[in-house]
């Protein structure tokens, strides 16, 4: 088997631990002697082994000689418990190492190779690397520029509408598209909503979904007012404790302060996630907050459910949201598309003008 071929079987391990690493990366190894993969780990949660590591574990033999695939940098940072991985792959005679894309973690950054060859072991980068820096797009945001990734999930119509002028919303997309949504709840570690979402809908951001029984994202409440509705479900409701609120005016009832941030603008939010190391953030709000959400350049996502129906006029899904020339069009790259049902989900990186 090619190099390629070794790496992506590491993205494929590393896809496992989807939802559950943050705010760490998604990382797979396997390790490789005559050609044969020998063994096989990724990174299950923070605290838990890196994936290198836990391939080293599950081994049955002694990898004296052997070649290690990881998708990411191994590590070379000693200010925790375990030992950086980069040491231990030297200490078991691993030969030679063989990555996709380095670490932008400024705690290993290129020194986690350096340590390597110092040490006499082969190391070749840059295997695939786009597709890694796909895999690991939530992370890498988060490491360059030190706030969460934001991915802006929105159920419309053909003609961009959310719900009626009067409000009503439900259902736009079909039951297929909803029960996709609790699986993408699943995959993020925070799921954002604003006052008025919740003073409307009461949602409880739960994820209901059996083959992620046990997960819960943190919930999150931006609010201006401050008005919110001490019996909503996320207030009362058994994962009470797993709710954030963002205010600018003091919050209408009390709550447990460490809960609670008093903010000036969306920006003070997410450098306060990124402090609490909340870095992979699904964001399931109203066109105002969206708007000004995408006006500050915060949307790095677009997960759009498309449901093949008109509305007229009703709520568009970026209704606050104007630009003055058609150049300043924000525009979705790397787009996919599938149907789920009777829906199309369109999805893609948000890209923001230059003008
Ligand atoms: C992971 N899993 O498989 C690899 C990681 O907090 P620590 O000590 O677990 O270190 C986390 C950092 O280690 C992470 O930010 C990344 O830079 C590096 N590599 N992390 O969680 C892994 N290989
Ligand atoms: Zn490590």
């Amino acid at each position: 088997m090619s190099d390629e071929a070794f790496i992506r079987r590491t993205f494929e391990l590393a896809r496992r631990g989807l939802g559950t690493t943050w705010p760490n990366p998604l990382v797979g190894a396997v390790i490789v002697k005559n050609d044969q993969i020998i063994s096989e780990g990724f990174h299950i949660r923070p605290g838990g082994p890196h994936a290198e590591l836990a391939a080293i574990e599950a081994a049955r033999e002694s990898l004296e000689g052997s070649t290690l695939y990881v998708n990411l940098e191994p590590c070379s940072h000693t200010n925790k418990l375990t030992p950086p991985c980069a040491q231990r792959l030297i200490k078991e005679g691993i030969r030679k190492v063989v990555i996709s894309n380095l670490d932008p973690n400024p705690q290993v950054n290129g020194q986690g190779i350096a340590l390597l060859r110092a040490q006499g072991v082969e190391v070749v980068h840059g295997i695939l690397a786009p597709e890694g820096e796909k895999l690991n797009e939530v992370f890498f945001l988060a490491q360059r520029e030190r706030r969460p990734f934001l991915n802006l999930k929105v159920a419309a119509t053909l003609d961009g509408k959310m719900a009626l002028g009067s409000g009503e919303s439900q259902w736009i997309t079909g039951p297929e598209a909803r029960a996709h949504v609790h699986q993408l709840r699943a995959q993020h570690q925070a799921i954002l909503v604003g006052g008025g979402t919740l003073r409307r809908d009461n949602p409880r951001l739960t994820v209901r979904t059996p083959e992620y029984a046990g997960v819960q994202p943190w919930r999150i409440v931006v609010s201006r007012s401050g008005q919110l509705n001490v019996s909503a479900s996320l207030f009362q409701d058994a994962h009470r404790d797993r709710t954030l609120v963002y205010t600018e005016a003091p919050l209408s009832f009390s709550f447990p302060g460490a809960q609670v941030t008093r903010v000036r603008n969306l920006r003070d939010v997410v450098e306060d996630l990124f402090r609490r190391r909340i870095i992979c953030v699904m964001l399931e709000c109203g066109p105002s907050l969206s708007s000004e959400l995408l006006k500050e350049r915060l949307l790095d996502r677009l997960t759009l459910y498309q449901s093949p129906t008109l509305i007229g006029r009703g709520q568009g899904m970026l209704d606050h949201f104007s630009i003055d020339k058609l150049s300043q069009r924000p525009r979705l790259t790397e787009i996919e598309t599938r149907w789920i049902g009777e829906d199309q989900l369109i999805t893609g990186r948000v890209l923001c003008s230059q003008d």
